[in-house]
């Protein structure tokens, strides 16, 4: 029996008895109190990390199609062969402090980790499995507190990605089991045990993440598109989340109502706290709370074939083009089998970092403004002042500005003392010959 479970039926009879020492009561936030950090964060980092590094979406010289973590079904591995890699996954060059200072170096508020992909593996010292870091690899670190216990340090938040999809688990399988992928491609299948997977396995899981690890702030479910998990479940888990810790945020994935990539509930009555546009930007506005999640090259999951990197200036744009529309952006990194990020995030991230440290007023706590978009890039607005992101600098140096705007005051975020007069009889600045960020220099707009 291992001793932190002594400990355990210990704290139980002490709490059977009535002596256990009252547990700080957590205050039951409302909901814009429980949203309120995550809506001004604007900006948090995905990781997508697990035994899946190491293959890095190649194995015996074939490429796996889309994203790296899905190598265990794009080449089909049984399931033993995938716990060979398993029992390989060692990644003694994972510093988590260092991932939460490029984080926030980069200007991200949050962290996002896979605790368990669709593989099934477990990052963290599962009570329900021993497929988890500390029985199934040599590592035996305990991944989710370590990084969970970084952020906190860090002064950031932390959450967990969790997969409903599970590729290991033979209930979650059945009858398919050990052919663990056929339901992926022929949703038809029904899996009588499911519901056995869903009530002993999945939720517990869940449970322990939020029991034992107090700093989870974001539970980010995937894997809801499988036929047999329902709405039903996925309701039941939303509020058996909130009984465990009342102020987590959830994804609609832990529902059925998402439609497809583009994130956002169908209509109906759907669980779950914000949507999750995938790969994709919403082309407008959307008035409730949503997150677009990409990745920087083509892959979730470290893929060093994949040299499809987006620049650092898309990635600037992105963000911006986001918050204009009052969601947040959550971009991805895939750490390699040893523990590091590629350097092309690490350069992409510190590029950003670069922006957001100047910029990051117009960003951080902002909202879409009520004004519609400018050709020439886009607005924020936060606190009375209108936030105006130039992507195209005028050649002629005079910027239009939507005439029903009232402003009274205007200046470069990036440099106050520099003039930028606003002209009330065309409604435009005049600005500076060169642009002082080629990337998008922003004007503060303070309206009457
Ligand atoms: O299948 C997953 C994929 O591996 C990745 O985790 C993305 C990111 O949210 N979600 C699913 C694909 O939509």
């Amino acid at each position: 029996m291992k001793k932190l479970n002594y400990l355990f039926v210990f704290l139980l009879i002490l709490a059977a008895s009535g002596c256990a020492p009252d547990a700080p009561e957590q205050k039951i936030l409302t909901d814009d109190e429980r949203m309120e950090w995550w809506r001004d964060a604007r900006f948090g980092m995905f990781i997508h990390w697990g035994a899946y590094a190491i293959p890095g979406g190649e194995r015996n010289g074939e490429i796996c199609k889309g994203g790296a973590e899905w190598i265990m079904d794009k080449l089909d591995y049984t399931i033993e062969d995938y716990e060979k890699v398993v029992a390989e996954f060692n990644p003694v060059d994972f510093d988590a402090d260092e991932w939460v200072r490029i984080a926030k170096d980069a200007g991200m508020k949050y962290i996002i980790l896979t605790s368990k992909h669709h593989d099934g593996f477990s990052l963290w010292d599962s009570e329900v499995t021993d497929y988890d870091i500390m029985d199934a690899a040599p590592f035996k670190r305990d991944i989710v507190r370590e990084l969970a216990e970084a952020c906190k340090k860090g002064g950031i938040k932390f959450g967990v990605y969790h997969s409903i999809v599970d590729w290991h688990h033979p209930q979650a399988q059945a009858p398919l089991y050990p052919n663990y992928n056929a339901g992926q491609k022929d949703q038809t299948i029904v899996n009588p045990e499911f519901p056995k997977y869903y009530e002993n396995y999945l939720k517990p899981q869940v449970k322990e993440l939020l029991t034992n690890y107090d700093d989870i702030a974001v539970v980010w479910f995937d894997g809801d598109w499988i036929a047999d998990y329902t709405t039903e479940m996925g309701k039941e888990l939303y509020s058996f989340i909130r009984e465990i810790q009342p102020n987590v945020i959830v994804n609609n994935r832990v529902d059925k109502g998402r439609m497809g990539m583009e994130g956002m509930d169908r209509e109906g009555e759907f669980a779950g706290d914000f949507g999750t546009p995938e790969q994709e930007i919403p082309a407008t506005g959307i008035d409730s709370d949503w997150e677009s999640c990409m990745t920087m090259n083509g892959s979730w999951g470290y893929k060093p074939s994949d040299h499809k990197w987006k620049s650092s200036e898309v990635l600037i744009h992105n963000l911006v083009d986001i918050v204009s529309k009052g969601g947040n952006f959550l971009l991805n990194v895939g750490p390699d089998g040893q523990g590091l990020f590629p350097q092309e995030s690490i350069d992409r991230l510190a590029a950003m970092g670069k922006w957001t440290k100047v910029n990051g007023e117009s960003i951080y706590g902002a909202k879409a403004s009520p004004y519609d978009r400018p050709e020439w890039g886009r607005y924020t607005s936060k606190d009375g002042v209108v936030y105006a992101h130039v992507f195209d600098w005028p050649e002629d140096g005079r910027l239009a500005i939507n005439p029903e705007m009232k402003v009274k005051k205007t200046s470069l975020l990036a440099s106050p003392s520099t003039p930028v007069e606003f002209d009330e009889a065309t409604h435009s600045i005049q600005l500076p010959t060169a642009a002082p960020d080629t990337i998008v220099t922003v004007i503060k707009l303070e309206l009457l």
